[in-house]
């Protein structure tokens, strides 16, 4: 175990020194950042289909004319910067993601990771939050489904993931350190950085998604809510569709099988695995870490 987190770390300073190094914003370029299993694939899908119809103008696009979300999964749409692009090369080539403004990026990064080479830039970030009992128990679903049929199988249980989740052991860093950096980020700087939660995704959809739009600068207009262009773009990125579409049943993305992606997509499945005990413990830890910070699960 220490080997395999040792190499996966290492994977992950390599790309982010490239990036801080190398990486230069545009002033339209947006970042969607979360922690890892709190609903980047939606988010993700609900950006581009954002901009994809402002791109078209037209919503009825979404039903009549061929989408990226169809050709695509989300991460495919929205590479990662230190999981894709700058874990291939020191200086990848973005030309081919200009063609389409605003740049798309993504992140599992806290934010102070990102503050030197966005100093100064307007580009706008979008984090994505979710309860952290939901995360751990996403997250040991996602590993186990991935390391089946591997000589890793059956090592990884809920609670070994625990253990390492309370002690803040995370190949992305302590959940609670990734959520402060981005909500202490978006109270400091509203203007530029959104901070968001699954939960109230899941609980008022339209109301979330007109902010995301308000927020990234292309709002619903009138017309197009009074022909139900929100629920449309909400329909597109369900779950349901999403694992639905051809693409998600079968490619892959980031060596993962698409339709990994996609599970239950529950408020509050971690009731279905987690102990009493196991529930006391997070909780007191949350509390503890993010006392002080008006932040509340
Ligand atoms: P990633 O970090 O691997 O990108 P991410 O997309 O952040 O994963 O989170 C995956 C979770 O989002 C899964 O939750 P679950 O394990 O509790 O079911 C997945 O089901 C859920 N999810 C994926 N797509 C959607 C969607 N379109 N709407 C709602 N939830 C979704």
């Amino acid at each position: 175990m220490p080997n395999t987190r040792l190499i996966c770390l290492s994977n992950k300073l390599v790309p982010t020194v490239n990036f801080q190094r190398n990486f230069k914003p545009q002033v339209t370029d947006i970042i969607l950042a979360s922690y890892p299993k709190s609903g980047t694939t939606w988010l993700k899908a609900l950006t581009v289909a954002l901009l994809e119809r402002v791109k078209n103008r037209s919503c009825d696009d979404i039903q009549t004319h061929h989408h990226p979300l169809e050709s695509d999964n989300p991460h495919g749409l929205v590479p990662f910067l230190e999981m894709n692009l700058y874990l291939k090369s020191s200086t990848p080539d973005l030309t081919n993601l200009s063609s389409s403004s605003p740049r798309l990026f993504s992140t599992h990064m806290p934010l102070h990771t990102l503050q030197v080479p966005l100093k100064d830039s307007p580009c706008k970030i979008v984090y994505i939050c979710r309860n952290w009992k939901d995360v751990l128990v996403s997250t040991w679903h996602f590993t186990s489904i991935n390391v089946e049929e591997t000589e890793a199988e059956g090592s990884f249980t809920l609670e070994l993931f625990f253990d390492s989740f309370c002690s803040g052991v995370h190949f992305f860093g302590p959940f609670w350190e990734n959520v402060l950096s981005y909500w202490r980020g978006s109270l400091e700087d509203p203007k530029h950085v959104l901070f968001m939660t699954y939960e109230d995704l899941k609980a008022e959809p339209h109301g979330q998604i007109k902010k995301l739009a308000e927020f990234l600068d292309c709002p619903f207009s009138e017309e197009e809510e009074e022909r139900g262009d929100v629920d449309k773009i909400l329909e597109l990125c369900s779950l349901r569709n999403l694992s639905s579409l051809e693409i998600n049943k079968t490619g892959t993305s980031n060596d993962v099988h698409n339709s990994n992606f996609f599970r239950k997509g529950e408020v509050g499945d971690w009731k279905n695995h987690l102990t009493p005990e196991m529930e006391n413990k997070i909780d007191n830890i949350i509390e503890e870490k993010l006392k002080g910070s008006d932040l509340k699960f």
